[in-house]
């Protein structure tokens, strides 16, 4: 299958495991595995055929390691990035790398200096580990710039660090004390 297809397949999935199950009839555990069986039933209610074997190639294809599958291969979940408030996903606290970056858009600067980063619609404000990846983030929104966080000194106040499976890191804000860019904010 050419990429387009399997692209269109990722949206829907992260659609409907990390925001809007409802609109399928899937129901989320609280750790938001879906069972698969109710997947394809879903889908297949809005005309999209899916079945076992396309969404494996789904989860092995995607580029951020968005999905994984349950060990018996009966659920799947979306790793990090949700909105739906049916999940709270218990990643495990890590002690993250001295620096991690926040890729965004210049014309959210203004708003960043006021509230710092706030998680808006998702569980989370989500921070990479390097800076071409922030860069590619903020890219989705307009001229990207991309803003350096010291993860010691947050953690030193309490702020606690989470890695997703698929090595995106999280926190629930960032104050914008913690915040740098190559110009001082
Ligand atoms: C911005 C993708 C104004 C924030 C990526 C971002 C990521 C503020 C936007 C994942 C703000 C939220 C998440 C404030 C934060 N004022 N704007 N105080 N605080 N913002 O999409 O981090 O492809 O919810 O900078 O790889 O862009 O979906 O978050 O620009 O890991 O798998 O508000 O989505 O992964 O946007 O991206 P998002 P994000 P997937």
């Amino acid at each position: 299958m050419t990429s387009k297809p399997l692209n269109d397949l990722s949206k829907f999935l992260s659609y409907v495991l990390r925001h809007e199950p409802h609109t399928i009839g899937l129901t989320l555990d609280s750790e938001g595995w879906a069972d698969l069986d109710q997947l394809i039933t879903g889908a297949a209610s809005q005309g999209r055929t899916l079945d076992r074997d396309l969404i494996r190639t789904v989860v092995d294809s995607s580029d951020k390691k968005r999905f994984a599958l349950s060990s018996n291969g009966q659920r799947i979940r979306a790793v990090q990035g949700h909105s739906t408030t049916s999940v709270n996903l218990q990643h495990q606290e890590q002690e993250p790398p001295a620096l991690l970056y926040h890729g965004t858009a210049t014309r959210f600067l203004d708003s960043i200096r006021e509230q710092g980063l706030i998680a808006g619609a998702r569980h989370h404000v989500h921070l990479a580990e390097d800076t071409a990846t922030a860069t590619a983030v903020g890219q989705r929104y307009g001229k990207p710039v991309v803003l350096r966080i010291e993860t010691q000194a947050m953690r030193q106040q309490g702020f606690k660090f989470f890695r997703a499976e698929n090595g995106v890191w999280l926190v629930d804000s960032v104050p914008a004390r913690f915040l740098g860019l190559d110009n001082p904010l």
